[in-house]
């Protein structure tokens, strides 16, 4: 669908003009007087429901055809008054750098050519693209001229300084630290990266920022399954642990068979708590042993040690609850080799999951599973948590589908997913503002 607004003195000239560049199909979406003649919004290929999506939660079911198409040719004219700003701002910092350039003796660095914005979002693997929605034949262009304009300005305050070459440096990593926020990343991590890149374009630094994240992030070598073992899962309550663990032994189940698996809890503090593993012990044909005050952890474990794997859940106690401290020491201590991971919900506040870990490390950690991936508007927090702890992740949970929903963590995939996220809220952020 194309859409195109035309000026002209006259009807029968505007007429003229469209028939004449748009052919005898064009659709007529709007027309009215203006100062010094008549305007006509027109569109080839008119497509309702083309235009219902691009208009979004602007316009309701009910919204009859040639209210849709005034609609249509509105969000045009508003589209093209946004590009004809553009341009203007465009030419404004254009005309500053060319100042400055010269006061510098032209010594500009940079050239700031019409492919600039190119330079800027492309050409990277991992790179983003700019976010604009692709619905309007205009948002290409303006996504264009937004990149332009960003890095324009980065050009012209490189050029202001007395120090023009470190103030560019500075310029370019200050929007690096900017853009590893928006990814999710604290504000010091996000710092000490961007402070990292010391010379060269914005671009650059991004890849070698996400580089440096992979490089971070920790992951588990092998698979639960084929390592076996013993592993518990802690954390808060509503975390995914349970449902975590079902997704581990539906795994395990499907590819290994029942006879090889068991499930424990720790949890006795609150009443019905097992209910949940009970029900995907029944599913699985698997055992599921409790502890309690009549048997203890390690005497399970004892009873259980010729199971190739077994799987802990236990309690979500937070250090003001009874029985925290007894229910960490419990793991902490036992003399089997117990590998505890923290299970941590993506779509946490960055402190929460400090204080999470905080609450939970006298454990001893092995690591973590990070869960609620697919809730998470971005997901450098999670990432910027796994750096800073330390902790390798061993599985990430994207949803609450046994087992489908959960994956074994890599890290360059981690990275790339959180990037693919940043991306959609980009573009989702993009469509609510045009
Ligand atoms: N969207 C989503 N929900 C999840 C995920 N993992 C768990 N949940 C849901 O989170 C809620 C709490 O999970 P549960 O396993 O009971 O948490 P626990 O208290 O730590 O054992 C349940 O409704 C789960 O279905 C996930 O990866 N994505
Ligand atoms: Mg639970």
């Amino acid at each position: 669908m194309k859409v195109k607004r035309f000026f002209a003195q006259s009807m029968a000239e505007a007429l003229r003009q469209v028939r004449e560049q748009m052919g005898p199909e064009a659709v007529i979406l709007s027309n009215r007087r203006v100062d010094g003649g008549v305007e006509i919004v027109t569109a080839l290929d008119y497509d309702e429901n083309m235009a219902r999506q691009r208009l979004g939660s602007s316009v309701g079911e009910s919204t009859n055809g040639s209210r849709l198409a005034e609609l249509q040719a509105e969000q045009h004219r508003r589209l093209e008054d946004e590009l004809g700003r553009s341009r203007e701002r465009i030419r404004e910092v254009r005309e500053k750098r060319s100042v400055s350039g010269s006061r510098n003796n032209g010594a500009n660095p940079i050239d700031a050519g019409p492919s600039l914005a190119d330079k800027v979002f492309g050409g990277s693997e991992m790179a983003l693209e700019d976010p604009v929605s692709s619905g309007s034949d205009y948002s290409g262009e303006l996504a264009q001229m937004r990149a332009e304009i960003s890095s324009l300005r980065d050009l012209v305050s490189a050029n202001r300084g007395s120090q023009p070459e470190k103030t560019a440096v500075n310029a370019v990593q200050q929007r690096l630290a900017e853009r590893l926020q928006e990814f999710g990343l604290g504000h010091e991590l996000a710092g000490s990266l961007s402070r990292r890149h010391r010379a060269g374009r914005l671009e650059d630094g991004w890849k070698q920022s996400l580089k440096m994240l992979a490089a971070g992030v920790k992951t588990a070598r092998a698979e639960w399954a084929e390592e076996g073992g013993v592993y518990a899962l802690v954390g808060p309550t509503g975390s995914g642990k349970t449902t975590t663990i079902g997704k581990l032994a539906a795994h395990y189940v499907l590819r290994h068979g029942a006879d090889s698996l068991a499930l424990v809890t720790t949890d006795r503090y609150r009443v019905a708590a097992h209910e949940q593993l009970f029900v995907f012990g029944r599913i699985l044909n698997v055992p599921v042993r409790v502890v309690d005050e009549t048997h203890s952890l390690d005497d399970i474990l004892d009873e259980l040690s010729d199971r190739h794997l077994v799987l802990i859940d236990t309690a979500g106690l937070t250090s003001t609850d009874k029985g925290y401290e007894e229910q960490l020491t419990e793991l902490a201590r036992s003399h089997h080799r117990i590998r505890t991971h923290l299970v941590v919900s993506a779509t946490s506040q960055p402190r929460i999951m400090k204080s999470v870990w905080h609450c939970y490390k006298m454990a001893n950690l092995t690591g973590c599973v990070m869960t609620k991936i697919d809730e998470a508007l971005t997901l450098g927090e999670s990432l910027g948590f796994v750096m800073e702890t330390g902790l390798p992740v061993a599985y990430y949970t994207d949803g609450q589908k046994i087992p489908e929903d959960l994956h074994h963590a890599e890290s360059i995939p981690l990275v790339r997913l959180a990037v693919e996220r940043l991306k959609k809220l980009q573009q989702q952020e993009a469509v609510a503002v045009s």
